[in-house]
């Protein structure tokens, strides 16, 4: 974009005249940070006006992208970089006295998500609009988000995550838009205006959501999509008699009642589902959007809704929105007064559902109970729906009662949101090729056996645009000046690296750059959490959520056995290595917030041991978020990822350290297997049970932990460890029921059930092969480049064309 230096200075003057009237002289880092926002909006909102417009006069379908978490992250320095202004703007920044770094560390992480699904539908956003697709995100702005990790005396403290402190320069407030949704209320039967018998909600409460845009801005294009996200409010939330009574609480409950809706993420992987505020959230923000699609439907296409599904598709991002189904069946229904057949044929094709888990516990399904006093008529939907549903499959089953019953939308009490997408939906995708394999073979078994032709696969993917050129501007600019530009709208371009491998001097550089990134992490970690670590010690690096089935602990065990050795005997050669963890543990997941405990006491153990302080080092990322891992990556070596066999949907972490040129030291989990096709086994350090053989023992039921505790004493020694005093005793009860869980089970479950024990061994031989091969820096070298040289696949521009192929069927749309 041709922006010019001294314009884009005014706008930033105009700002802080406008806003905080002041002189750039006077102006704060923050001040500065959200003037530069601002005068970036200026260009931004020329293209986004521009998008709107030609898809307004485009008939093309688009797609609707529900999702309960969008993890963004920062954005400034990623809608510099796309809109081609960074190195302009950088220049300005200097002349009037300000560095870009330290006003990109005024804007607080957008950490509107948990983990990898959050960030997923923020890396799709970044493709949509850069391949010029009409994309779109509908979520919920979240006055808190992700919460802020601080961890004091090695336990995990939540604190509010405040990020809308400061107004957010991106987003833009559309009141003109709101849209009122109805919690709880009786279904009552009316009579309408036309004569027609309809059903309406009475005695509801009101919410109105509030749209805020955030733009989405395509790299190296005009195109600016919207991510829309609603906040909650109540029209007539605040009392003023109550108030003038002198009963303030009283006075705003209803308020808060309703900004309820919109004030925190939920942390999806703990506890019990069934949280009648999570439901509440969800179906405010599902139904916000698809009236907000209705309404630009009708705007443009009138009332023949049956071209509805030629206007709108839309993808539902796990089962968080599925109640958009039954939302939509009311829409039609109760609001514009169609028929059920006829808007069953017009739900049934707009509406794609993605899993993303195959874990148990985050499957949702809600009690009958609670689904019906908060969304009552949606309550008589499923009901319909399922009803029909069995209907059907009475025809095609007759004498198969159970399967039927395992395909009940309504069974035992509850209401399954995943067998409601797939029986409103017309795609069910997986999200890495052995996710999707066992979705068909496994979980989701007898629904592929009634509509195979549903399901499909779209592994995942990451944008390089943040996780290569922003990241890591390093290896980036290598890599322009090897095989020119063209890799960032096209990575499969990096395949071009490839011959560079025998080429010493390309070697040397790129290891350069990989220590250069070192160091810089350990600058940052010394700053940040006065933590030393050394940039000549190999960096193996864990930072994801916490949950046991991604097996920290397994890394924390693996890193207690090099202590005791080198405890033993102090004159073994081992390299120094340092063990990096970042990762949050949701707030009610006790046992995650043991092992974060584990982790620090162990990094404490070593600092304190004159025998291996200086060789091991551990260190505890604090608050680990999109912003970190953009720091961490970079300068990894070693990416773990050691997930129990058939339980990582698919990991995007994994695809982030390969393009950053860490190897892979992994199960055959989730999209690892397609990253060891890519690569091969050569090129990574694969170990461990497969799925397959887990799934064979858990069939059995063989599995038995003490025989890998009997067979290898190193591992009962670390494993006692935890009982035996080592860790003083201020986690005692804790790490004993972290020793309980694997030697004998606790609360019913099996014991070990994610093989930590099993795997052990497999593990500690792929580390002793990753440092030996370490040793001979060369070949690690071109093992890391061959991985960054075929990272391309997991892009996630591969990903979104596939889906806008396969799935939703739209084309780009040129913005003039
Ligand atoms: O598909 C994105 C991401 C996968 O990469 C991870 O493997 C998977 O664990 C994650 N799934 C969730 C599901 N949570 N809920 N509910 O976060 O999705």
């Amino acid at each position: 974009m041709n922006i010019d230096k001294e314009t884009f200075k005014e706008h930033i003057r105009l700002r802080l005249k406008r806003r905080y009237g002041k002189e750039i002289a006077e102006a704060s880092r923050h001040d500065i940070f959200d003037a530069v926002a601002a005068a970036s909006m200026e260009y931004i909102l020329d293209n986004w006006m521009a998008t709107r417009k030609a898809f307004d006069a485009n008939p093309g379908r688009q797609m609707f992208y529900l999702s309960a978490e969008f993890l963004m992250g920062r954005a400034l320095t990623n809608n510099l970089i796309n809109l081609g202004i960074l190195d302009m703007v950088k220049e300005v920044l200097t002349e009037i006295g300000h560095d870009i770094n330290e006003i990109e560390d005024q804007e607080p992480d957008a950490g509107l998500g948990n983990g990898g699904l959050g960030r997923l539908a923020a890396c799709f956003l970044d493709s949509l609009a850069t391949m010029n697709l009409p994309g779109h995100g509908y979520g919920i702005r979240y006055r808190y988000g992700m919460f802020e990790q601080k961890i004091e005396h090695c336990r995990q403290i939540e604190k509010p995550d405040n990020w809308l402190e400061h107004r957010d320069p991106w987003e833009i407030k559309r009141s003109d838009l709101a849209v009122d949704v109805k919690i709880g209320g009786e279904v009552t039967l009316i009579v309408d205006e036309q004569g027609r018998e309809r059903f309406t909600v009475k005695n509801a409460e009101i919410i109105r959501a509030i749209p805020h845009d955030m733009p989405i801005v395509g790299y190296n294009t005009k195109t600016v999509n919207t991510l829309r996200l609603w906040e909650a409010y109540s029209p007539d939330g605040f009392n003023l008699q109550l108030f003038n009574d002198m009963q303030y609480l009283r006075a705003v409950e209803k308020a808060n009642q309703a900004e309820d809706l919109s004030r925190v993420l939920y942390p999806n992987d703990s506890g019990p589902s069934g949280k009648a505020l999570r439901l509440k959230q969800q179906y405010f923000f599902v139904s916000a959007s698809l009236q907000d699609i209705l309404r630009s439907f009708k705007h443009r296409f009138g009332t023949n809704f049956t071209k509805l599904p030629d206007f709108a598709v839309v993808q539902l991002n796990d089962t968080h929105p599925v109640v958009a189904i039954p939302e939509m069946m009311r829409l039609l229904m109760d609001e514009e007064g169609l028929g059920w057949d006829e808007s069953w044929a017009i739900v049934t094709k707009m509406f794609a559902y993605t899993n993303h888990t195959i874990l148990a516990e985050a499957l949702e399904k809600w009690p009958l109970d609670l689904f019906s006093s908060i969304i009552p008529r949606i309550y008589n939907i499923v009901e319909e729906i399922d009803r029909r549903h069995q209907e059907a499959l009475k025809q095609l089953y007759p004498n198969d009662w159970e399967r039927r019953h395992r395909m009940s939308i309504i069974a035992d009490g509850m209401i399954h949101m995943a067998r409601l997408a797939i029986v409103g939906g017309f795609s069910v995708n997986g999200v890495a090729a052995l996710h999707t394999e066992i979705l068909k073979k496994r979980e989701l078994r007898d629904w592929y056996e009634w509509k195979p032709q549903n399901f499909n696969n779209k592994t995942n993917g990451v944008t390089q645009r943040r996780w290569l050129k922003l990241a890591n501007p390093g290896l980036s600019a290598l890599i322009t000046e090897t095989i020119g530009t063209g890799w960032e709208t096209d990575l499969s371009k990096l395949k071009a690296l490839e011959p560079y491998v025998e080429d010493p001097q390309f070697r040397k550089r790129f290891a350069e750059i990989k220590r250069n990134n070192k160091v810089q992490l350990a600058a940052y970690l010394q700053k940040t959490q006065g933590v030393t670590i050394d940039p000549d010690s190999i960096f193996d690096v864990q930072v994801k959520r916490l949950h046991e089935y991604k097996r920290q602990l397994l890394n924390i065990f693996h890193v207690m056995y090099l202590h005791n050795k080198l405890a033993d005997d102090p004159t073994i050669e081992m390299p120094k290595q340092t063990f990096i963890f970042g990762a949050k543990a949701a707030s009610g997941y006790r046992r995650a917030k043991s092992i974060i405990s584990l982790i620090c006491a162990e990094a404490a153990r070593i600092d304190a041991d004159p025998r291996v302080k200086g060789r091991l080092k551990v260190v505890f990322a604090e608050n680990y978020r999109v912003t970190l891992a953009e720091k961490i990556i970079p300068a990894a070596e070693v990416s773990e990822q050691i997930s129990t066999a058939g339980k990582e949907a698919s990991g995007t972490g994994n695809m982030k350290f390969m393009m950053n040129g860490a190897l892979t030291l992994g199960t055959m989990d989730g999209a690892n297997v397609e990253i060891v096709q890519e690569v091969g086994r050569k090129n990574a350090f694969i170990f461990g049970l497969t799925a397959e053989e887990i799934a064979a023992v858990e069939a059995t039921h063989s599995y038995d932990p003490h025989l890998y505790l009997g067979r290898n004493p190193a591992l009962a020694r670390v494993v006692h460890q935890l009982v035996d005093g080592t860790f003083g005793h201020e986690f005692q009860a804790a790490f004993k029921e972290l020793y309980d869980s694997l030697v004998h089970g606790v609360d019913g479950s099996r014991p070990d059930s994610y093989y930590v024990l099993a795997d052990f061994d497999a593990y500690v031989q792929a580390h002793e092969k990753v440092v030996s091969t370490y040793a001979d820096q060369d070949t690690w070298n071109k093992m890391a480049i061959i991985n960054v040289a075929r990272s391309g696949i997991f892009s996630t521009d591969r990903t979104i064309a596939e889906y806008a192929n396969d799935i939703w069927k739209i084309k780009p749309i040129a913005v003039k």
